[in-house]
């Protein structure tokens, strides 16, 4: 596991060519670079699978997006694309291929993995799925006691969870509202109580999400889900109408009692948080039929084939990672914010924070060295607009701290209500242009403000921001979207030479927690000597609290 070529990115003469580049731009504003130009906006904003992305108010100059691109050139992104797509095994530090694009290849496209054409076993999952969701959909698949499924509770967690919320919430516009839908992912017992405490067994599907069916939250709540059936409905045989599974992992599927017939598979070749269009997606095709399923996975697929071959010099993804490594690694941001003007987005925020950070939140490089002359991944947040504006949006107008920000707004509404798109729009486009422009010192005055509150009314602007607009939020829409950000992660990764497709920081809370688990149920003091001193007085402190 070497990386060919010199021993950091950093070293690449195209790296400092950039890092010249940023300081040479020190002191230059938004406002001079649009003075400057008066075709800016029309020069930095790209189109492509009905996504309009605007980076006219990013802090780039003329020769930033070349540099940029000829970075990307010089760390060999061209070539770990086509490895990607031709099913190499870039996923190094786990020996696997990285392959969700084939997630949505039409059929008859063929994408090998060590020789296999993996497309027709995609569709055949696909298909199996469509004829499952037919069934519930349409009563033909009912309960144990022969009512019809009304309630469908995902239990997974992390990238069984969050891509399956993000994608309800965001199409339920086009769900059956015939169905119920909860999502259960903490191990915290409030979360399934809470999820099924209105629900009537009699009437409930859970569909138990798990890539390895080995996690520990996973299977405590899909215990739980079974006692809470079989308390209701009595006899072991409704498990096989209330439940189904998702995995990869057949055998543990069937040890734990869920009949492998109705166990939907995936591949290693697919990481948790790139799998929401997988069988991992059985609830967004429950919620919004196949057909719309299919939309989503046809603007997936427009945005892999638009990233595999568009030129870097308008490739959607290719710019969108590139923007967001100049804004964190050459001109120091720390986070980015990605704010939707769209409530359906709502968890989109949440959903990209696993995808970001998850895959380039990492300090090796994919060689083993450790980074210690760039930063790599920010830290991704966000909330709807307006809502954020009524918070914390001062701190990104206002606050000593520079927070590049992704807009996400549409065109039209799902849900036009008088005038409430346009005043939510309005307030998107307003954002974006007080941030990059902000109100000097003389404008402040000339509005007759008091001297003593000058500086405090003062808005320092050049704030930089991409604003992504689309016609309307479509199933086909959506799935464009999160490939671009999908691509966009993938394109930052090879620029900061780190795998994006490993997770090996999760491993060792999850190692602690399942050492510290039997010495808070022991009933003999355990010995916790182990442990450090602060570890160790709050465990004793749980179990005082715990028996009493
Ligand atoms: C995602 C990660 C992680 C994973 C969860 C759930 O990329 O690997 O978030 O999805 O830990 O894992 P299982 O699906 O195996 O239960």
């Amino acid at each position: 596991m070497t990386s060919p070529g010199p021993s950091s990115r950093a070293d690449l003469p195209e790296w400092r060519a950039l890092a010249a580049h940023a300081a040479s731009l020190e002191g230059i504003t938004l406002r001079d670079l649009f003075a400057a130009d008066r075709h800016r906006a029309e020069r930095l904003a790209f189109e492509a699978c009905g996504l309009f992305v605007d980076h006219a108010k990013q802090r780039l100059a003329d020769s930033t997006l070349p540099l940029l691109v000829q970075l990307a050139r010089g760390c060999g992104l061209r070539e770990q694309i086509d490895a990607m797509f031709a099913g190499g095994r870039i996923n190094a530090t786990e020996n696997r291929a990285v392959l969700h694009v084939a997630l949505r290849a039409p059929r008859g496209m063929r994408l090998e993995v060590d020789g296999h054409d993996v497309v027709p076993d995609v569709h055949a999952v696909l298909d199996r799925m469509a004829a499952f969701c037919d069934g519930v959909r349409q009563g033909e698949w009912h309960g144990h006691t022969g009512r019809p499924i009304r309630n469908v509770v995902n239990i997974g967690i992390g990238g069984s969870d969050l891509g399956p919320v993000m994608a309800f919430t965001a199409l339920r516009h086009y769900a059956d509202r015939g169905l119920t839908f909860r999502f259960v992912s903490n191990v915290d017992g409030t979360d399934f109580a809470e999820a099924v405490h209105d629900l009537d067994p009699a009437e409930t599907l859970f569909i138990v999400c798990s890539k390895t069916f080995t996690t520990q939250e996973t299977l405590a709540n899909a215990r739980t889900a079974r006692s809470w059936t079989l308390a209701a409905l009595r006899d072991e045989a409704a498990v096989a109408r209330h439940f189904v599974a998702v995995s990869t992992n057949a055998a543990e599927v069937a040890a734990f009692g869920i009949d492998t017939t109705t166990m939907f598979g995936f591949w290693d070749w697919v990481g948790g948080r790139y799998s929401m269009d997988s069988a991992i997606g059985l609830s967004t095709m429950l919620a919004i039929g196949p057909e719309q399923f299919q939309e989503m996975l046809a603007g997936f697929r427009a945005m892999d084939e638009h990233f595999r071959s568009a030129g870097f010099e308008r490739n959607l993804p290719v710019l969108h990672g590139l923007v967001a490594v100049w804004n964190t690694t050459f001109l120091g941001a720390h986070t980015i914010a990605v704010l939707p003007y769209d409530q359906y987005l709502s968890r989109f925020p949440a959903y990209l924070q696993q995808l970001a950070m998850e895959s380039n939140g990492k300090r090796v490089t994919l060689g083993g060295r450790a980074i210690d002359d760039y930063q790599t991944c920010p830290v991704y947040w966000g909330e709807p607009g307006t809502n954020g504006q009524h918070s914390f949006y001062q701190l990104i107008h206002q606050g000593t701290r520079i927070i590049p920000c992704d807009f996400i707004g549409f065109i039209q509404s799902l849900q036009p209500l008088g005038r409430h798109h346009d005043l939510l729009m309005a307030n998107c486009f307003a954002q974006a242009e007080a941030l990059a422009f902000g109100k000097t010192e003389a404008e402040v005055r000339g509005d007759g403000v008091s001297e003593p509150l000058v500086a405090h009314k003062t808005f320092p602007g050049d704030r930089p921001s991409s604003m992504i607009v689309g016609e309307r939020l479509t199933p086909r829409l959506l799935g464009s979207l999160v490939a671009l950000y999908e691509h966009a992660v993938f394109t930052a990764g090879a620029i900061w030479d780190v795998n994006p497709f490993d997770q090996w920081g999760v491993e060792l809370g999850k190692v602690l927690a399942t050492r510290i688990a039997p010495e808070l149920e022991a009933s003999v003091e355990p010995a916790l000597t182990h442990h450090d001193g602060s570890t160790a007085a709050l465990i004793r402190r749980y179990r005082a609290g715990r028996s009493r």
